[in-house]
């Protein structure tokens, strides 16, 4: 692979609770030398520590509600700026709303940089589920432990979220990959679409 010199590269990984987000961007991570900034990840070392912010996040968590945009901006921004200087990210969880895209173009604008692409995971809901509540029997997180919880972060992707699509189509840097498959195989499907920016 080769990416274009002296350019940043900022991919958004997109797609329902359990897509597959995080399992991919701790693997592409690597294989193009970004920083990976997963706004749930970041939520739950703050949990662990039990800070501020984790206190707050977690009412909205465990609801399956998405924590609010102004804390969530916050702190995404507080982690770009502190991973500045390296060829790029990739965002994992991030944005989850239109104010959320917006922020982060402003923030991206302000590096002299841009999102190069969003690619979205697409797995139906049924898969989702099954994922998720496997990954429940051992992650101890409490928003994967029942299907309840699970079939409401999949409703606020669909009322909140998803309309980010709309979004990136308009500046044609949406690119949809299906999510279903080994892991091996949704990797390279990602990379096909990367190598080609
Ligand atoms: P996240 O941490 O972003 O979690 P996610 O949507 O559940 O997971 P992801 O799609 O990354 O799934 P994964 O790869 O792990 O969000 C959790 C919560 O944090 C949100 O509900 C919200 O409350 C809050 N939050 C986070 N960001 C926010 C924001 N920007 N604004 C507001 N609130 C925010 O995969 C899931 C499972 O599937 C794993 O067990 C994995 O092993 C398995 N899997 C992956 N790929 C597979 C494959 N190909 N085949 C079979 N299984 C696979």
């Amino acid at each position: 692979y080769k990416l274009k010199e002296s350019k940043m590269t900022n991919i958004v990984l997109f797609g329902p609770p359990g897509a597959g987000k995080g399992t991919q961007a701790t693997i592409l991570k690597d294989t193009y030398h970004l920083k990976h900034i997963s706004t749930g990840d970041v939520f739950r070392y703050n949990i662990k520590n039990e800070t501020e912010l984790g206190l707050m996040a977690k009412s909205y968590m465990d609801q399956g509600q998405l924590v609010p945009d102004e804390v969530t901006i916050d702190m995404l921004k507080a982690e770009v700026r502190q991973a500045k200087g390296g060829k790029g990210f990739i965002f994992d969880g991030f944005p989850r709303t239109v104010a959320q895209a917006e922020a982060l173009e402003e923030l991206l604008h302000n590096e002299g940089t841009s999102v190069s692409a969003m690619i979205a995971l697409e797995v139906e809901d049924d898969l989702l589920v099954e994922r998720l509540l496997e990954r429940g029997k051992t992650s101890g997180r409490p928003d994967d432990a029942n299907e309840e919880v699970i079939r409401k972060r999949i409703k606020v992707y669909y009322e909140e979220t998803a309309i980010l699509k709309q979004f990136y189509l308009k500046q044609n840097k949406y690119f949809g990959v299906n999510g279903v498959g080994s892991i091996s195989e949704i990797t390279q499907r990602l990379k096909d679409v990367i190598d080609n920016l």
